[in-house]
């Protein structure tokens, strides 16, 4: 049986693949897939989660974590960084689906909150956003500390029916994407040295808050244990800091 995000990670994966030059990238040993069981008697259930790793030459790293554990635990993960001689934003997307309900968070997560970053890589996307937005609405109760990494464009909707995450939502992850790749095959490598220790102290400060905060964290504590997790968000998720780039 296919699963709700299984559709997603799937078109994803074919429009990087048609549109850049993919390869793969390192998941390390024990991060592919992971399995425990949950629940007691009748609850019972698996709940497996996989990983996705890419590469492309102006993109460090692209990955999925993709939990799958019945009807009502599946959470698609998504996110690319680029490469850190580029501007780019990053692309994020957070679709979770649990018994309470889905929640979807969809983004080009901006490195700089200025007018000109803004111009170039969020005004593009606003025709896009507000058409969503209306079969999207905003959902409301959001950490006030995530503002600081969030563009005007950011989808933040808790959809009530499942048909539509199959439908407006697969729709504008796709456009966000596609909208995206346009971006990344236009951006030319930065050279400026003040520039390039602004992006590298804003790409650590990204990855440091999405570790630091990681809202399935807990969720995947109670599957895996804790040292998994830790190690599995650190040494995959949000892995920057490990960068032999960043150490160096
Ligand atoms: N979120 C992750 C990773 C996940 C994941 C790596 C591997 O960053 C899942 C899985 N997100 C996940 C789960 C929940 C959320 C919630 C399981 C539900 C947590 C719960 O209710 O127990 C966007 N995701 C959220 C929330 C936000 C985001 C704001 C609600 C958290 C809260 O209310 O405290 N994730 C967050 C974000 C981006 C993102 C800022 C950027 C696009 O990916």
């Amino acid at each position: 049986m296919t699963t709700i995000y299984e559709p997603f990670l799937a078109k994803a994966i074919a429009l990087l693949e048609e549109n850049l030059d993919i390869s793969p990238y390192l998941i390390p040993a024990g991060f592919e897939s992971k399995s425990a069981v949950t629940g007691k008697g009748k609850r019972e259930a698996i709940v497996t989660t996989t990983s996705y790793g890419a590469k492309a030459p102006k993109l460090r790293q692209i990955r999925a974590a993709h939990v799958q554990g019945g009807a009502a635990l599946q959470v698609l993960n998504f996110v690319i960084f680029p490469e850190l001689n580029y501007d780019l934003p990053f692309f994020g997307a957070d679709l979770v689906t649990l018994p309470g309900g889905h929640l979807i968070a969809i983004d080009m997560q901006p490195l700089f909150q200025t007018k000109d970053y803004q111009a170039k890589y969020s005004q593009p996307l606003m025709e896009t956003f507000h058409r969503y937005q209306a079969e999207l609405p905003w959902g409301g109760d959001f950490p006030e500390e995530a503002q600081a990494f969030f563009s005007p464009a950011f989808l933040w909707t808790r959809p009530a029916e499942t048909k539509t995450v199959e439908t407006n939502v697969f729709d504008a992850f796709n456009d966000y994407l596609k909208m995206y790749i346009k971006f990344v095959q236009a951006a030319e490598p930065i050279t400026d040295s003040k520039r390039l220790s602004e992006i590298k102290a804003s790409q650590l400060s990204y990855a440091r808050y999405r570790a630091e905060k990681d809202p399935a964290r807990g969720m995947l504590t109670r599957f895996y244990g804790a040292e998994w997790t830790e190690a599995y968000i650190h040494g995959f998720l949000f892995d920057l800091e490990k960068d032999a780039r960043i150490a160096a």
